[in-house]
């Protein structure tokens, strides 16, 4: 028997189970997605499950179960089962789909925290800390940022006065595989019943990281290749892993780009530490771009706001308008051409009336 409470079953999710019209089958958690299948853990078992027609017909993509989903299943055998529903989404990391303009793609849900995890090599980008960030606090996950490879060698002076304007709003972890203690602080941040996700680029030592969470080797992890410094084997599969006495953590594919999708320029703004300059500019509405008495403009060119934090509230700004804009599109399209059908529906009708 599995106890699904350390998997982050609880009262609630019992509560919103019950308002399914599948509510007396059986649920369990997505554990692992692959193409048209899903990994699922049972108070019963572990089943691989496909999902009916009906779960399918008329979802966006995106919409489909995701790991770290309830879900609710019919098993149809001793391993094998059918999605019937999906619980209601929450706290949900997600990320614009690659290559596409409107589409976002759900990562992993169910997220209590998020570990963001860069290596302390040439690698290091605190660009890359902002976009997690953001698209965290869009779902309200607790990020924590984990800082690895200190055994490589680096400038702690360099380091800190990167991530200063952050550092006071998300604790800060240095980890490296060979110190145990600084592995055991880790896991303090993990409590059980919780799920706490791992982001970052493919390399950064998420998998090493859950492997010594973990006391043993539950996921491959990449070796660098000495003369490019790069990760020879990445996971591309999700795997979500309970720890032994503690929560739930879910390890996720590296990706050469993390698009964001969440434009609440406020929590932008707050993250980058310009909220306070904002106030101050001589419109209300101002941009920040090149209007007269810009507050904001004053203190990148006085040095007080860092160039490169600049760049970055306008680079992520961007990105998200521009999302929200062509889901709006999008949407304004979908209108027209449902009504063009009913349209041509109601004419059809007309007309056998007519006939
Ligand atoms: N020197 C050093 N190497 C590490 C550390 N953590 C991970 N690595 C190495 O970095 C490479 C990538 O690690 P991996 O966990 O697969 O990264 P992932 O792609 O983020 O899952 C592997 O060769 C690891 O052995 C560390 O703390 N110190
Ligand atoms: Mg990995
Ligand atoms: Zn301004």
């Amino acid at each position: 028997m599995n106890d699904l409470q350390l998997y982050g079953w609880n009262e609630e999710l019992f509560r919103r189970k019950q308002e399914s019209a599948y509510k007396d089958f059986t649920h369990g958690r997505v554990m692992l997605t692959h193409k048209t299948c899903y990994e699922v853990i049972s108070e019963t078992g572990y089943y691989t499950c496909e999902l009916t027609g009906n779960m399918m017909y008329g979802r966006d993509a995106s919409e489909y179960p995701c790991t770290g989903d309830w879900v609710i299943f019919q098993s149809i055998d001793r391993d094998k089962g059918i999605i019937l529903d999906v619980l209601p989404r929450v706290k949900t990391l997600y990320r614009l789909k690659n290559g596409a303009v409107s589409q976002q793609q759900a990562i992993a849900s169910y997220i209590d925290k998020a570990f963001i995890v860069q290596s302390l090599d040439s690698r290091f980008n605190v660009r890359r800390i902002e976009r997690f960030m953001l698209q965290l606090s869009g779902e309200d996950i607790q990020p924590l940022l984990v800082l690895t490879k200190t055994d490589l060698g680096f400038n702690t002076g360099e380091i800190e006065k990167a991530i200063i304007h952050l550092s006071h709003k998300i604790p800060v972890c240095y980890t490296s595989i060979e110190s145990p203690e600084s592995i055991d602080k880790l896991r303090e941040f993990i409590r059980v019943g919780e799920t706490v996700v791992f982001t970052g680029m493919s390399g950064a030592g998420k998998s090493t990281l859950i492997n010594a969470l973990c006391g043993q080797e539950v996921l491959r992890t990449g070796s660098i290749s000495d003369s490019t410094g790069k990760g020879k084997h990445t996971s591309t599969r999700r795997e979500m892993v309970l720890l032994p006495e503690s929560g739930v953590v879910i390890d996720t594919p590296g990706v050469k780009l993390f698009g964001v999708t969440n434009n609440d320029t406020d929590t932008l703004s707050d993250i980058l530490d310009i909220s306070d300059y904002e106030g101050k500019c001589r419109f209300k509405d101002c941009r920040h771009v090149n209007e007269k008495g810009c507050a904001v403009i004053e203190a990148v060119e006085n040095g007080e706001i860092d160039s490169g934090v600049y760049e970055s509230y306008l680079k992520l700004r961007r990105e998200a308008w521009h999302y929200a804009a062509s889901v709006q599109e999008k949407r304004k399209k979908e209108k027209s051409l449902s009504k063009l059908v009913e349209e041509v529906k109601g004419r059809k009708l007309n007309r056998q009336v007519l006939s």
